[in-house]
This record gives C-alpha cells, structure tokens and sequence, in this order.
C-alpha cells in the first residue's frame, strides 16, 4: 500500500511541476500512459491469486482514481492561468487620461488682421472683401500693369483653370483687385444717384461721398523661402476724393503703424520707388526708437498716388478725383509684433507654436 501512496504522491508531484499543459500531457503519460507506472502496476497482478488480484485490483484503481483526479485539477489550473494572463495582456486600461479639447484661439496673422481692420475702422476705412481667383482685368490691367512679362509671367502668378487664352484666371496676386472691384461699385451707386445726364460710359465727374477702403487677405504668388510664402496675406488702403494729398497718406500711415506697434515715438520714411498702379510711388519704412529693433530701418510696405489710368478704370474722372493706396505686408507685420524670425511657422500648423499667442 506503501508503494502506491509512493506512486500517488510523485503523480501529484510532477504534475505541479508542469508549468504548461504540453509538459502535463508528458507526466500524465508516465503514470496513466500505456508504459506507465500504474499499468505497470496491473501487468504485475499477473501472478496473485484471485482473492490478492481482487484487493490489489482495487487499491490500483483507488490510486489510479486519485492520479486523474490531481491531473484534471492541474488541467484546470493551468487552463484558468492561461486564460488570466490573456485577460492581463488584452486588458484596456481605462484609467488613462482622455484626449483634452483646449480652448481654442486665432492664429497670430489673424490677430494682427483683427487690428489692423479696428485701427483703420476707427479712422473712417471699409473693409472690402473679393475673390481670391481673379480676372487678368482686375489683378492686372484695370491696376495699369503692363501687357508683357515679368509683371504678369507665369513665373510669379499661379494660374488657375478659365478665363480665356489671352486673359486666363488667375489666384489674386495682391488685394487691390478687390479695392478696384470696391471702386467700381462705390461709382455706379453715385453714378445712379446723379440720375439723367449722367452716362454709363463717360467717366463719372459728378458729387459723391470720398472712397475710403481697406482690402485684407490671402495672396499668392510663386515664391517659397524663409521670408516668402506662395500664399501670404496683404492689407491694401485705397482713399479717393477731390481733395486727397501726399500728406493724408503720410499721417493717416503714421498713425496706423504707431497704433498696431503701440510705439508713439515709432518714425516712418518714405523712399521713392516705382508701382504700375502709383505715380509717385514711395517704399515705406518704419523705424523703431526703443527695444531690440530700435534704430534700424524696416521695410512694410508701398504706397503712392494712384495713378490716372487707374483713376479712369474706377469709372472716375483724373482731372477731379485724386487718391492714395498704400499695400502692407501682413505677415511681417505680424512677425515683427512678436519677434518671430521665420514666416513658415505661420503656416506650419504646430500648436505648440500657436499655442503661444492665446
Ligand atoms: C507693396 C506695394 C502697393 C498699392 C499697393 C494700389 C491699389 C489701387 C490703386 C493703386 Cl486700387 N494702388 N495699391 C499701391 C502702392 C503700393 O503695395 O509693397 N505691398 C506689400
């Protein structure tokens, strides 16, 4: 009886040692396998007696009952690990924090564009809004800008499907085509209040209130560096009346730039230079008198008095109206309101950048 609590004992054994149900299946076959210890041991009834063969017959049974009852409780051991640790190895964990949803903010140009738009508001100044895909007519002629290249080359201007073959369609290259657009508009009102007498096709010589507009946007040309976008955003100003100067330009400028810098003392020059559309034509520069830009001379802009053949694409008569238009460049301005060095980060999208201007 020993021998088989021996026997019995080892099964139990070398079934907890089976750390799989592979290596179980290896110790089930030395006990209950057809060479295995408790068949050995039946072979071994072969010469008792038939009253040892009955009681003998029986204890191996016990045993043998006791053998598979350890190995299908180590079955289930090992069947109920396995199915933990796949459990462990596909559970979610539900305790991680969720995707936030910031407040959200405007993009610093759009900042800028928000005060650019105030500061000309608070002095008398529409906004005009237009297409960005342009007419040949109103980005270029009706601005007086020469028939042949490089003005109007492919190399500078995204071209854009119709229009015809002489005069394609185009993506705006600066905001003044909406200005034009504004012009022509603000004229035929005019004009239609004059009534009678007062023709559609002669150029319009009669009373009307003084144009006075800004154009904001999106431009495009081609042209992609550090300090060039193929998309940017421009802020164009168009004042026209009977009785504009060079000095309603000067002052209305200053004032604007000392506005948008918070720089009272901020002092601006006006160098000559040539534009299609102005006549004369001067570069503005502004100049800082305090912090890390103080002293040098920075490029924002053109302006000029507009010229008379832009004057007649308005619909307006030279020898009685006069205006000035100025165009800025939004971006820089923008650059240089938070010190930023390279324009393609506006246009990057990285929130950790925009992020900042909040
Ligand atoms: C620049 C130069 C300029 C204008 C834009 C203009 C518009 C009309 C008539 C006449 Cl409707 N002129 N715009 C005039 C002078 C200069 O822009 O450097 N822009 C960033």
């Amino acid at each position: 009886m020993n021998e088989l609590k021996i026997v019995v004992d080892s099964a139990k054994t070398a079934f907890e040692q089976a750390g799989t149900p592979a290596d179980l299946e290896n110790a089930k076959a030395l006990f209950l396998g057809k060479s295995g210890r408790i068949t050995e041991l039946m072979k071994g009834m072969a010469a008792l007696s038939v009253d040892e063969k009955k009681s003998r017959g029986a204890a191996i049974n016990l045993a043998k009952q006791a053998i598979e009852a350890a190995l299908n409780q180590r079955r289930q051991a090992l069947a109920d690990a396995e199915l933990q640790a796949q459990l462990r190895a596909e559970a979610l964990d539900v305790t991680l924090p969720g995707r936030q949803r910031g407040p959200g903010g405007l993009h610093p140009v759009s900042l800028t564009l928000e005060r650019i738009e105030a500061i000309f508001g608070s002095m008398g100044f529409e906004v005009a809004q237009g297409p960005e895909i342009e007419t040949d007519w109103f980005n270029f002629t009706a601005l007086n800008t020469p028939e042949d290249p490089p003005a109007r080359s492919m190399h500078d201007t995204f071209y854009v499907e119709g229009g015809s073959a002489a005069a394609p369609n185009l993506l705006r290259t600066h905001t003044s085509p909406m200005q034009i657009r504004h012009a022509v508009q603000h004229v035929k009102k005019y004009r239609a209040a004059a009534g009678a007498g007062s023709s559609s096709e002669a150029l319009f010589s009669g009373s009307m209130p003084e144009i006075r507009v800004i154009a904001p946007g999106r431009t495009y040309r081609v042209d992609s560096d550090a300090t060039h976008s193929p998309m940017f955003h421009q802020c164009e100003g168009l004042w026209v009346g009977e009785n504009v100067s060079f000095k309603d330009l000067k002052y209305v400028l200053t004032d604007f730039c000392r506005a948008l810098f918070e720089s009272d003392d901020l002092v601006l020059r006006f160098r000559p230079s040539f534009f299609p559309f102005t006549e004369p034509s001067a570069e503005i520069d502004i100049q800082f008198q305090s912090g890390a830009l103080a002293g040098r001379w920075l490029e924002v802009g053109g302006s000029g008095q507009v010229h008379p053949n832009v004057i007649r694409n308005m619909g307006l008569e030279p020898e009685k109206f006069i205006g000035f238009a100025f165009g800025m460049g939004v971006d820089r301005f923008t650059m240089l309101r938070y010190g930023v060095n390279d324009l393609r980060l506006f246009f990057d999208g990285d929130i950790r950048f925009l992020s900042q201007f909040q």
